[in-house]
């Protein structure tokens, strides 16, 4: 039987009758009325995505609540400095407190997640990749156009730049999952930089079970002979053997990266543990801070000791400034992920992500894989008739927040899709259960069934048009807001 999950200690400290509560409601309400002192539109707003935020079944895969305490770490003088370089070591003078702010933050992720080295300035999970693809690079391979970039900064490379730094790299190659699999971006593909600094190949998932083929991957690899073996995702719902994945990058001479920055609190909450954490197994090992691990707004690498001087490199090479107030919210964020409270969390997100899974499956409803041993879901919805982005819209009418998301080998291409990604990290924070989460898969279902794409001017059903019963909108955005209303959003907060 799961340990039901309450409200981390931390955001219970909030409530409104204890001090705490009272303290993060002065300070976010004496904010704001200094903010809209000078611009109240703008206070407006931020109170208003307070309300909002409150308002919506939030199931973004990457997106959840950080404490008061995140939050209020961010907005203060630490923003006003300069700080380029690391702890100790700055091009800029006065550096004192950013120093023990990285240092802390730094400490608090090497205990975390066990890793030799953390480097926390990274300003999102991009700037994180591209800080691991240049550390590695730069590791491994001897080249006087990487020397000059390092100088110039990749910003002011041209095309011809690229191909010539390519060519001096000796053409390095990357190996990462495909887009339509369930990959991102950042992992070598052409819309990103990494698809400008590598040749790219793609590992995939198994037709027939959705799963990744290690056999299969391991083929590919050894034909390649990649730089880089870059392992993780951004929608795919089942483990990852990462023990595996480094016997395979071991074959063929490559750096294991694993990008984690969807299942980072999951690794930080002990439920990614031996082959499934990716800390002990890759030699780098790059994260977001926002999502599953449910700190501020950024990245961060980790990384076995023969890397960190590189890594360290980060800024100025790839990076501007660190965002000091940013790494101080990071440092609070981890402090928090430390406590015992946040395994009971992180063992929440699965099981709920579990019965959500189950509750769409009893229904009728069709999963990539079948299932989820994580915290995501990925639906595909050509069942009822839809596309992921008629799904997506109909759902939004109705107070469900989803992202459409491509499925394996996609007919409708990465813009209409033939999914639709659920994820449970944020209605976790908020205490939601169980119980909520076949809820939840009922008004699901229930919305996807009243859903009917219109047709075109030519008599074709329409990807992107639809008509949803307005009963049901209205029923389903009703019982949202009924399943929300024990579960306050930072109670302690008031801004009326
Ligand atoms: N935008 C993030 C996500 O939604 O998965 C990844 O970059």
């Amino acid at each position: 039987m799961a340990t039901p999950y309450t409200p981390h200690a931390v955001e219970a400290a909030q409530a409104p009758h204890t001090a705490a509560g009272a303290a993060a409601d002065t300070a976010f309400r004496s904010a704001l009325d200094v903010v809209a002192g000078v611009e109240p539109r703008i206070a407006a707003a931020i109170g208003q995505e307070l309300e909002d935020q409150r308002a919506s079944l939030k199931l973004i895969a990457s997106e959840n609540y950080a404490s008061p305490a995140v939050l209020l770490a961010m907005g203060n003088w630490l923003s006003d400095k300069y700080a380029e370089g690391t702890a100790g070591r700055r091009f800029y003078a006065g550096c004192r407190n950013v120093d023990t702010v990285e240092t802390i933050a730094a400490e608090h992720a090497r205990a975390l997640f066990g890793a030799d080295h953390a480097y926390v300035q990274p300003h999102s999970g991009i700037d994180a990749n591209l800080t691991a693809f240049w550390a590695v690079l730069s590791q491994r391979v001897e080249s006087p156009a990487l020397e000059r970039a390092k100088v110039r900064g990749v910003n002011d490379l041209t095309e011809q730049d690229w191909a010539q730094l390519r060519q001096s790299l000796g053409n390095q190659r990357m190996l990462g999952m495909s887009l339509d699999a369930g990959g991102h971006l950042t992992h070598g593909f052409r819309p990103n930089i990494s698809g400008k600094m590598f040749d790219q190949r793609s590992y995939g998932t198994d037709p027939a079970t959705g799963l990744i083929d290690y056999d299969a991957l391991r083929e590919t690899a050894r034909e390649f002979r990649p730089l880089i073996l870059v392992a993780g995702y951004s929608a795919y719902p089942r483990l990852v053997d990462f023990r595996r994945m480094r016997e395979i990058a071991d074959e063929v001479g490559a750096t294991l990266m694993v990008d984690m920055a969807h299942f980072a609190g999951l690794v930080a909450g002990k439920v990614l543990t031996g082959d499934h954490d990716p800390v002990q197994h890759a030699q780098i090992v790059t994260t977001t801070t926002h999502k599953s691990l449910r700190g501020p707004r950024g990245g961060m690498v980790l990384c076995d000791t023969e890397l960190a001087e590189h890594v360290d490199r980060g800024c100025p090479l790839v990076l501007g400034g660190p965002l000091s107030h940013v790494m101080a919210a990071k440092a609070v964020a981890f402090a928090e992920a430390r406590r015992p409270e946040f395994q009971t969390y992180a063992h929440a997100v699965v099981d709920n992500a579990r019965a959500l899974a189950e509750g769409l499956l009893r229904r009728g409803g069709r999963l990539v894989t079948g299932g989820t041993d994580n915290h995501l879901v990925l639906a595909d919805v050509s069942g009822y008739g839809l596309t992921g982005r008629q799904a997506e819209a109909a759902l939004l009418d109705s107070g469900v927040v989803t992202n459409r998301n491509s499925v394996p080998q996609d007919p409708n291409g990465a813009w209409y899709t033939s999914g639709v990604r659920l994820g449970t990290p944020a209605l976790t924070t908020r205490g939601l259960g169980t119980a909520e989460m076949d809820e939840i898969a009922a008004l699901i279902d229930t919305v996807l069934r009243a859903t009917t794409p219109t047709t075109t001017a030519g008599g074709a059903p329409s990807k992107a048009q639809y008509r949803l019963d307005d009963a049901v909108r209205d029923g389903v955005a009703k019982r949202a807001t009924d399943l929300l209303a024990p579960f306050p959003l930072y109670p302690g907060v008031d801004l009326t």
